[in-house]
C-alpha cells in the first residue's frame, strides 16, 4: 500500500477533524454531517486510520475520540509543522517496496520532485553501496531523498559527509544517544553501524540533474537478527539500534528534525561552506587522528587518517607516502 502526500483527502478530512476535538466524543453522524460524507465512509475512514497506528477511542452512543497519534512516518505528518522551504513538503509512504532508491531513481527526473521523499516501512531489496546488501525490515526508518540541487558535481561528492552529520547531529539532539560518524558515510553507536547511505547523481555535461541520497537507519531494529544475515559480508564490523523493542520514542519528530539539518546542511554545501562541515564532522568523528586500514578497489591502504579533503576524500599518512582515498571501508587497525 502506498500512501501519498497529495490524495487520502477523505481519510485526512476525518483525521484531521478528529484531531481537532481531541477531548471530545464526535458521533458517525456529526462526522457525516460536517464533512459531507457518507457514515458508511467515515466508518470505513477511521478503520483505516486505526490501521495506521493512530488510537482512536469509540463509545456507543457518544462515538469516536482522538486519543494518541501514529508512530508511522506518514506523509501528512511529515508535512504538518515542518519548518523546511521545500524539503519533505512531498512525499511517498510505502508499507513495503523492493527499495526506496530504486522508486526515487525512477522520478527523480521530475522537476516536481525537487526535495521529495520516499519512505517504506520494509525493504524488500534495500541496496547498500556498491550494490551490496542493506537489511531492512520492519523497524527501520528507511528514505530516500531527492534534490535537484544548485552545488556543482564537485561539491556533491562532499554529500555523505553532510548528510551523516545533520543525521547524527539530529540523532544526538531528539534522543541524547552519543553517536559518531565514520568515514565516509555511517554513523555509529557503541563502535557498532546504526545508519548507513548512498548517493546516486545523475548528470549531463558537468551539471547535476538530480541527486538521490537514500538513508538507512536502524531506528528499531533487532540487532541479532540482522547480525545473522551480514556475518558473512567482508565489511560487517557490527549492528546497532537506536532504541530496543520495550523502548517508545517518537519518529516523526526525529525525522522532521533531521529534513530541517539536512536542508540547512544544502544550503551551506550551496553557499561554499565547505570547510564548516568538514570541521563539524571531524568533530564527531571516530575515523580522524586513528591508525586505519581500508579496503579500496586496488588493495588495502594502512596509515593514519589525517583529514577529509574539500572533495569528501580521506587524506592518509602511510609509511612512506600521502594519499587520498575516494572510495572504500574502514578497518581499523
Ligand atoms: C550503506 O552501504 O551503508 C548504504 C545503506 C543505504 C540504505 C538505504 S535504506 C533507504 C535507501 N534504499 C535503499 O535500497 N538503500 C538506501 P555500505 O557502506 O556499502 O554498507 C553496506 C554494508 O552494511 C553491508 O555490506 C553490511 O555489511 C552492512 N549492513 C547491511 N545492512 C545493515 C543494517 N541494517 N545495519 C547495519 N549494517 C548493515
Amino acid at each position: 500500500m502506498i500512501y501519498t502526500s497529495f490524495d487520502n483527502v477523505g481519510l485526512l478530512k476525518v483525521l484531521t477533524f478528529l484531531k481537532s476535538h481531541k477531548s471530545e466524543y464526535l458521533s458517525g453522524q456529526d462526522l457525516s454531517d460536517v464533512l459531507k460524507i457518507s457514515r458508511v465512509a467515515v466508518w470505513k475512514h477511521i478503520k483505516k486510520i486505526r490501521e495506521l497506528g493512530y488510537k482512536i477511542e469509540s463509545k456507543q452512543k457518544r462515538g469516536y475520540k482522538y486519543v494518541k497519534n501514529t508512530e508511522r512516518l506518514l506523509p501528512w505528518e511529515i508535512s504538518s509543522d515542518l519548518k523546511t522551504k521545500y524539503m519533505g513538503k512531498r512525499s511517498y509512504y510505502f508499507e513495503e517496496i523492493d527499495s526506496t532508491q530504486n522508486f526515487a531513481l525512477q522520478i527523480a527526473p521530475n522537476k516536481k520532485e525537487h526535495g521529495t521523499i520516499v519512505i517504506a516501512q520494509k525493504q524488500t531489496h534495500g541496496k547498500g553501496r556498491l550494490n551490496r546488501k542493506w537489511i531492512s525490515s520492519k523497524g527501520g526508518i528507511w528514505f530516500s531523498i531527492i534534490l535537484h540541487p544548485k552545488f556543482s558535481i564537485e561539491e556533491s561528492t562532499l554529500l555523505p559527509i553532510a548528510a551523516s552529520l545533520a543525521l547524527s547531529n539530529t540523532i544526538q539532539k531528539i534522543l541524547k544517544i552519543k553517536t559518531n560518524v565514520k568515514w565516509p558515510n555511517d554513523i555509529t553507536v557503541n563502535g557498532k553501524k546504526v545508519a548507513g547511505m548512498l548517493i546516486d547523481v545523475s548528470s549531463q555535461s558537468n551539471q547535476i540533474e538530480s541527486v538521490v541520497i537514500g538513508i538507512g537507519l536502524n531506528y528499531k531494529i533487532k540487532p541479532i537478527e540482522v547480525t545473522k544475515k551480514l556475518t558473512k559480508s567482508p565489511n560487517f564490523y557490527g549492528v546497532e539500534t537506536l532504541l530496543n523493542e520495550t523502548q517508545t520514542g517518537n519518529p516523526i519528530q526525529l525525522i522532521k528534525e533531521f529534513i530541517y539539518q539536512f536542508e540547512e546542511i544544502i544550503e551551506q554545501l550551496t553557499n561554499g561552506m565547505t570547510s564548516k562541515i568538514i570541521s563539524g564532522w571531524t568533530r564527531n568523528s571516530e575515523t580522524i587522528r586513528k591508525k586505519v586500514t581500508i579496503n579500496t578497489a586496488n588493495g588495502k591502504i594502512s596509515g593514519v587518517a589525517i583529514k577529509i579533503n574539500n572533495d569528501g576524500s580521506l587524506r592518509i599518512k602511510t609509511k612512506h607516502k600521502t594519499e587520498r582515498v575516494f572510495v572504500g571501508d574502514i578497518l581499523y587497525s
